[in-house]
């Protein structure tokens, strides 16, 4: 069987992006198999029939095996396409860095992540956020601007490695909620936006015509 990826809605499912990006530019086939957010999000209840944690993104592999975390899911991905993280030096800096950019996202960045819900279609100002929030984008960049210069570009590592697609769905929210940025980190959201996988993914949110009002009016 192939592998069986649950998501959200495009427009709105930020952790269902990261594997589905990753999974796509590994060039690993996948049945997509897309669900809709509960208008009111009811955490760890919405998905019980399909994902353990009861939250997509969820993994269905052969043998019953279900991966209910978007970084686990990435993380199976580099077993079979190691080069989703960047080539080691004789430090390995380089991998501990990009280990270290996809962990601090999956675990961190809460007030950015609850100022500003993912919503691609959206567009609004940075004048809602809080404090922390504006405080969390500005760490963000400034982890851009270090991994770009380090590795030259276009990606945070020079190709894509997974720790792009992690950090994708910020890139929306920078121009969803036109949040402040460097010069570096607007080349990197521009380097994002043009890359083919993130605008299929892009596309699969305009033509969704369903309304979140928790996140469209908030
Ligand atoms: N730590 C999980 C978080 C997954 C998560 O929160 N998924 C959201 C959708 S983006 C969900 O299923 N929410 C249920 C709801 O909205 O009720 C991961 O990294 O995969």
């Amino acid at each position: 069987m192939k592998p069986r990826l649950h998501i959200g809605d495009k427009n709105y499912s930020s952790w269902s992006m990261r594997p589905w990006l990753t999974l796509k530019h590994a060039g690993i086939e996948f049945e997509e198999v897309r669900h809709e957010l509960p208008e009111m999000g009811n955490g760890p209840a919405a998905f019980g029939a399909v994902s353990p944690s009861g939250l997509v993104p969820a993994l269905e592999l052969s043998g019953g095996v279900v991966i209910a975390e978007s970084l686990a899911i990435c993380e199976w991905a580099a077993e079979l396409s190691p080069e989703l993280w960047p080539a080691g030096g004789p430090g390995a800096e380089t991998r501990a860095m990009a280990r270290y950019a996809s962990a601090r996202m999956h675990t961190g960045f809460s007030a950015l992540r609850r100022d500003c819900p993912m919503n691609i279609k959206r567009r609004t100002d940075a004048l809602r956020m809080t404090e922390q929030g504006l405080k969390d984008a500005a760490e963000v960049d400034a982890l851009w601007s270090v991994c770009l210069e380090r590795s030259g570009g276009p990606y945070l590592f020079g190709d894509f490695t997974i720790a792009d697609a992690m950090y994708a769905p910020v890139v929306t929210r920078f121009v969803t909620y036109a949040i402040p940025r460097s010069q570096a980190a607007e080349g990197y959201i521009q380097t994002i936006l043009a890359d083919a996988h993130m605008a299929e993914w892009i596309a699969g949110a305009n033509q969704e015509t369903r309304t979140l009002p928790r996140t469209d009016n908030a």
